[in-house]
């Protein structure tokens, strides 16, 4: 193996064992966050926390395989991460799932925003393996189904929480929204410029950019799914300034009654 060959073998496999632990610590957060919260309305109940858990935690395997090249294949002389898109097929509908679970749709939106998620996945994964002009007719088919979805998340969901939900409720719906309509807009533009679309990307570039692009998406998601929601502000604060903040919290939700 040559020296170049050897070196981006090795940022490759070093940016995935990075993103392993990254995903690791934001599955023990969702778990310290389920323990503590005792809120029980969705999406901070057992589904909404056991989707959480799922999103980091099925993404940490997936990053272990990675590392090893574990299930990667060769078509057409280009390699293909195939984990890479089993953890996808699998967790990004968790991600619209959760969202969709928080904005409490319909069971038809549920699955209206799911199969537009997959085939969005399945088109992209089809795609690297044509060659020729097949790789963007099915890049482009993949996006207009990210579009479809992206429709649904600021339209039909929003439009359900904001009606019914309390101002944090939607706050932290409106800050996961923002986060898949703006980042996961990059994961096209990464896919175009890699093999075997424009190939302007090496291997182990787009190997290191969607590393730090899924850790964004799932830590990030993560940690404003729990925190925004105050989940850790009791860690946060100490004893008395928490007893003030709740005795605060409860008195705007009930003016003029005082707790004590
Ligand atoms: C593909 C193919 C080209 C067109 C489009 C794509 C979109 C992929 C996305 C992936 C998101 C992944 C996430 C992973 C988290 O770890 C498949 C690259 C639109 C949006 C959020």
């Amino acid at each position: 193996m040559s020296a170049a060959v050897d070196a981006s073998v090795l940022a490759r496999s070093t940016s995935y064992t990075i993103g392993a632990v990254l995903l690791a610590v934001g599955t023990l957060i969702s778990l310290a966050a389920w323990r503590i919260d005792d809120q029980d309305e969705a999406p901070y109940d057992d589904i909404g926390y056991a989707m959480l858990v799922g999103i980091t935690g099925l993404a940490t395997l997936a990053y272990v395989g990675m590392s090893t090249d574990l299930f990667a294949i060769a078509e057409n002389g280009i390699e293909i991460q195939t984990l890479r898109y089993i953890d996808w097929a699998a967790t990004t509908p968790l991600l619209v799932g959760y969202m969709a679970y928080a904005a409490q749709a319909s069971r038809k939106t549920v699955v209206a925003v799911i199969v537009a998620d997959l085939l969005m996945i399945v088109l992209g994964f089809v795609g690297v393996l044509q060659t020729g002009v097949l790789v963007y007719v099915f890049g482009g088919l993949s996006t207009i189904a990210y579009f479809a979805l992206v429709y649904y998340l600021f339209g039909p969901l929003a439009q359900n929480l904001r009606g019914t939900a309390g101002a944090d409720k939607w706050a932290v719906y409106a800050k996961l929204r923002n986060l898949i309509g703006l980042l996961w807009f990059v994961y096209p533009v990464v896919w175009v410029l890699s093999p075997p679309a424009l190939d302007v990307l090496t291997r182990a570039t787009t190997g290191v950019l969607i590393t730090y692009m899924d850790v964004a998406a799932k830590l990030g998601f993560v940690l404003i799914a729990t925190n925004t929601a105050g989940v850790f502000d009791g860690l946060l604060l100490d004893d008395t300034e928490y007893d003030t903040e709740l005795a605060a919290e409860e008195e705007r939700a009930t003016p003029g009654e005082t707790s004590d």
